[in-house]
């Protein structure tokens, strides 16, 4: 008896897509992806505390998505977006160390969209790669203002921001600054179908709302709401981000109703992976970063008036990977079909506003060192649920960028059965009585894995210099690998990070180049130094060497720059070398950032 209304419930939905009269051809297409905002925090999902007045309503407006599924972080699901394929396929296994860009040889839907006639404009987080040839406005993206991270550190008057490959200084809280950039390209308009992607940075740490040279006004008003109905100050100002989210998507949408666009407009609005909020969590298990529902199930509404079943809602499970065929389908434009395109249409569940059923299997891994099939990983089908969460251990603050082979044994032990239909938060753990069910989904989970990484390497990419658009390539300690007793690389936020503590001679940082042209650049080091440290560094590509003594900073954590010389690149594969010569005191140096600027011939 179950089973007869789903059956009713396909029937309904393919009669409903084979009857219905074609879509208009290529609609607009506004696409809003926010940054850490769980599948919880909208009013819509229950959240009595939370106020998102625009976004419940955009919801009512259109199809619901309820077991939609992002990666667990940032760059996995952004690799997926554009290209509709799992990230694994595409080289992307991480969220930093240069592991976090989506390889060369990938369409993005920005490019195919581009091709079939779109404008197409990217305005906030890319987090897919940071130099050219991988920069937003290089993938096809007519217009970027955005940054390349995966965070930035100053909200208010937002840090790291670039336009088209130009660092650029801006005002204004980043959210509203996204979405003014974003409205302007919509006015912009031409004759042409536009593609608008926004992927605000909110609201992920470090949960900024400040409003510094406007008195705090909005920042303080918004947290003070928050912290009067009972939140604690973080999840007080994550809510508060959320608050300028909601009335940023109330200005595009009321964008497009004033210049009467809505109607040749297909908007969606998803999250990225799951939320870091912790206040109110819709009865799902853990957080961003995890396998279990709540770091991967996101909301997915999209709204398409007069084509979409305003309020329709979709159980089938469905993935982040399907945007890309969705797009491709309503810009007319055909999939590439030389490569593996994990991702299925939406369109036809929208146009139903219903469906029970899409793909067989949904699939996540995640490991922030290494595609690991026995770390955490998860899969489900449309009822049942296999996840395994290890915690790794060890110090995220020493993570190197040379991917590290975990050594992990699998361990049937760990394996958990969820049975998501009657136990949507993952409390009872099934798998000693279903051990065939398990069986099953562990055969179809190392399947997909053994299929998504073959013939793949997980490195970071190597840096590219002498690309023309950019003369300047700055060399960032993430990317960098290290050795010595002493030396470590420090997370701060990009631009803030440092390798540390050279002490002995020969301990060394490296970094790998891709030398698109020969010739010569300029090496400017950017370095803090204690006047209680010092010595000699060398850099050094191949045979061509500067040294360097530099002179101390007002203290270790302030950091200046200072041209220390030359070096001349063949083309081809190359290593960048930093060494200690000798050092004596504290430490050499704190090293900042290498900038490469090359010298015209
Ligand atoms: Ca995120």
């Amino acid at each position: 008896m179950r089973r007869l209304p789903l059956c009713l419930l396909i029937i309904l939905c393919q009669s409903v897509t084979a009857d219905s009269p074609p879509l208009p051809a290529q609609p607009n297409i506004l696409f809003v992806l926010t940054d850490d905002q769980g599948w919880w925090d909208l009013g819509m999902r229950g959240n009595k505390d939370i106020e998102t007045p625009v976004l419940d309503q955009f919801a009512e407006e259109s199809v619901d998505f309820t077991r939609y599924y992002a990666a667990p972080v940032c760059a996995p699901t952004r690799a997926g977006l554009m290209t509709g394929r799992y990230c694994f396929r595409t080289g992307l296994y991480n969220t930093r160390f240069g592991g976090d860009t989506l390889g060369i040889n990938e369409i993005t839907i920005a490019q195919v969209l581009k091709q079939a006639g779109y404008r197409t404009g990217c305005f906030g987080k890319w987090h897919l790669g940071k130099y050219a040839p991988y920069q937003p406005h290089l993938r096809g993206f007519d217009e970027f203002l955005g940054h390349y991270h995966g965070h930035i550190d100053e909200y208010d008057y937002p840090d790291q921001i670039v336009h088209n490959g130009k660092p650029v200084e801006a005002r204004r809280y980043v959210t509203d600054l996204f979405t003014d950039a974003a409205i302007e390209f919509i006015e912009a308009g031409d004759d042409r179908p536009w593609f608008c992607y926004v992927p605000l940075n909110a609201p992920h740490s470090p949960w900024v709302v400040g409003t510094s040279h406007d008195g705090q006004a909005r920042g303080d008003v918004l947290i003070a709401k928050y912290l009067k109905k009972g939140l604690a100050l973080r999840e007080a100002r994550i809510y508060a981000m959320i608050d300028i989210i909601d009335e940023n998507m109330g200005r595009l949408l009321e964008t497009l109703r004033q210049d009467k666009l809505a109607e040749n407009t297909v908007v969606i609005f998803m999250t990225d992976n799951g939320g870091v909020s912790r206040h109110y969590k819709a009865g799902l298990r853990s957080n961003k970063g995890s396998i279990y529902e709540g770091g991967v199930r996101v909301p997915l509404l999209v709204r398409w008036p007069k084509q979409f079943p305003a309020g329709g809602e979709v159980a089938a499970q469905c993935s982040h990977v399907d945007l890309f065929p969705t797009f491709c389908e309503l810009a007319g434009a055909a999939v590439p079909d030389d490569r593996k395109i994990d991702g299925k249409s939406l369109v036809p569940l929208l146009r139903a506003g219903m469906g029970a059923r899409h793909h067989d299997y949904v699939y996540h891994a995640w490991d922030r060192y290494f595609p690991n099939p026995d770390f955490r990983w998860a899969v489900s089908d449309q009822r049942w649920k296999l996840a395994c969460q290890v915690a790794r251990t060890g110090s995220a603050a020493r993570v190197s960028a040379d991917p590290q082979i975990s050594s992990n044994k699998p361990s049937r032990s760990k394996w958990q059965l969820f049975d998501l239909q009657n136990d949507p938060g993952e409390k009872t753990n099934l798998a000693k009585a279903h051990p065939k069910t398990v069986d099953r989904l562990r055969v179809e989970f190392l399947r997909w894995f053994e299929d998504v990484t073959d013939g793949v390497t997980y490195q970071p990419v190597p840096i590219p210099i002498g690309h023309p658009s950019e003369p300047v390539v700055e060399i960032q300690p993430s990317w960098a690998k290290w050795q010595g007793k002493n030396i470590e690389y420090v997370f701060r936020g990009y631009d803030w990070d440092t390798i540390e503590g050279w002490k002995d001679k020969g301990e060394a940082a490296t970094w790998n180049l891709d030398v698109l042209s020969p010739g010569t650049w300029e090496v400017e080091l950017s370095y803090g130094r204690s006047a209680r440290g010092g010595g000699t560094l060398r850099l050094s590509v191949g045979d061509s060497v500067v040294e360097c003594s530099p002179p101390p900073t007002p203290t270790a954590d302030v950091f200046e720059r200072t041209v220390i010389g030359r070096l001349a690149i063949d083309k081809g594969e190359a290593i960048l070398k930093a060494e200690v010569v000798s050092a004596h005191g504290t430490e050499l140096i704190r090293l900042n950032r290498l900038f490469l600027r090359r010298i015209e011939p």
